[in-house]
């Protein structure tokens, strides 16, 4: 008996000395000293002996059983050590690496004038609306005073979808849709910019463009307030120097309509190569609102009035940051539109 006790020490030891993580260690304490282990079958058996060897067995298998448990209790110590250090070494974070820098776009000159011209607009009262790049002949055309037939809505212009759905041609379409979701027709101050259609493409024309227009309904509405708006508009975003002309043209939904011009911005007026030796720059178009148009829209021309202004948000960027090609507007070359980071 006393021989197996040795023996069961010895290997006991053998395999706690050789546990490679806590989990064989534990392994080796059940084998030894769990309820089915071989030290505790050691004690079973104590049965079968005579009482004189009893309590010399007894003591023996205590004494084997404390040691074996301090064994196992250092090479448990000394296993959490390796463990954690193991863990340390895996999860190391090297904080002298340099970080990854972090890349920041930068906004597109349409979008920059668009969010100038949103602010000067909405900080005289006005609402920035918009509606479906998809529009229906009847808001983008007919209640405009826009009626089958005339030139402006030709197929040769409009992308058509089907008869009735197109690529709008022009945002005043979701101002229609202003004037007609008012239904108690209360007067209207907006500005509705947004992506326009046509069907032309070559060196000076897009058949994608960005445009603005902006719509004032109200009593007593003048011309007055055409001009003096339109000049906020154009003195905030060409200069405080500028000067502008009005010039008699035509627009279907606008009577009596205008071009408006601004006093070159390169020249000052004394004439050059971007005004091609006029002094002048056509900006916008601008007119008081068709009564054709307030009263397809459900406002009464005997009491309302107002007027519109419509602008390409392609040639005011041209003209503001001195672009001379249309297209690096679209091409989105990264060393292009880099250049109008916001240091601001
Ligand atoms: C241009 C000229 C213009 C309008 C747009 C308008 C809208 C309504 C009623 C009356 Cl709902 N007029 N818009 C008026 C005159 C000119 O745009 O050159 N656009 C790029």
């Amino acid at each position: 008996m006393k021989e197996k006790l040795e023996n069961i020490k010895i290997t006991a030891k053998e395999e706690i000395k050789n546990a490679i993580d806590l989990q064989k260690l534990d392994e080796v304490r059940v084998k030894y000293l769990g309820k089915k282990g071989a030290l505790t079958e050691v004690l079973r058996g104590m049965g079968a002996l005579s009482p004189e060897e009893r309590p010399i067995i007894g003591g023996l298998v205590n004494t084997v059983k404390e040691e074996l448990e301090n064994a196992i209790k250092e090479k448990e110590e000394e296993l959490e050590v390796i463990e954690l250090n193991k863990k340390l070494e895996s999860e190391k974070i090297d904080i002298t690496l340099p970080s990854v820098k972090v890349k920041r776009g930068s906004k597109h000159p349409i979008n920059r004038i668009i969010e100038e011209l949103e602010d000067l607009f909405v900080s005289m009262g006005y609402d920035v609306v918009d509606g479906p790049e998809l529009e229906t002949d009847e808001y983008c055309f007919e209640r405009l005073n826009l009626p089958k037939g005339h030139p402006a809505r030709d197929m040769q212009d409009t992308f058509y979808v089907t008869t009735e759905y197109l690529l709008r041609t022009q945002t005043s379409a979701v101002q229609a849709r202003v004037m007609m979701d008012n239904i108690e027709k209360t007067p209207i101050r907006v500005i509705c910019p947004g992506k326009t259609y046509r069907r032309d493409d070559d060196a000076t024309h897009s058949h994608q463009f960005g445009q603005i227009e902006g719509l004032v309904i109200d009593e007593g509405i003048s011309l007055a307030h055409l001009k003096g708006t339109l000049e906020v508009f154009v003195k905030h975003m060409l200069g405080e120097d500028s000067k502008l002309r009005f010039r008699p043209s035509y627009f279907p939904f606008t009577e009596p309509s205008y071009e408006v011009d601004v006093s070159c911005f390169k020249c000052g007026g004394k004439g050059c190569n971007l005004c091609k030796q006029t002094g002048w720059i056509e900006i916008l178009g601008s007119g008081m609102v068709h009564p054709n148009v307030l009263k397809m829209n459900g406002y009464d021309p005997k009491k309302y009035s107002g007027f519109a202004f419509g602008t390409g948000l392609d040639r005011l960027a041209m003209f503001k940051y001195g672009i001379t090609d249309i297209r690096l507007l679209y091409a989105n070359d990264v060393r292009f539109l880099n250049q109008f980071d916001r240091k601001d």
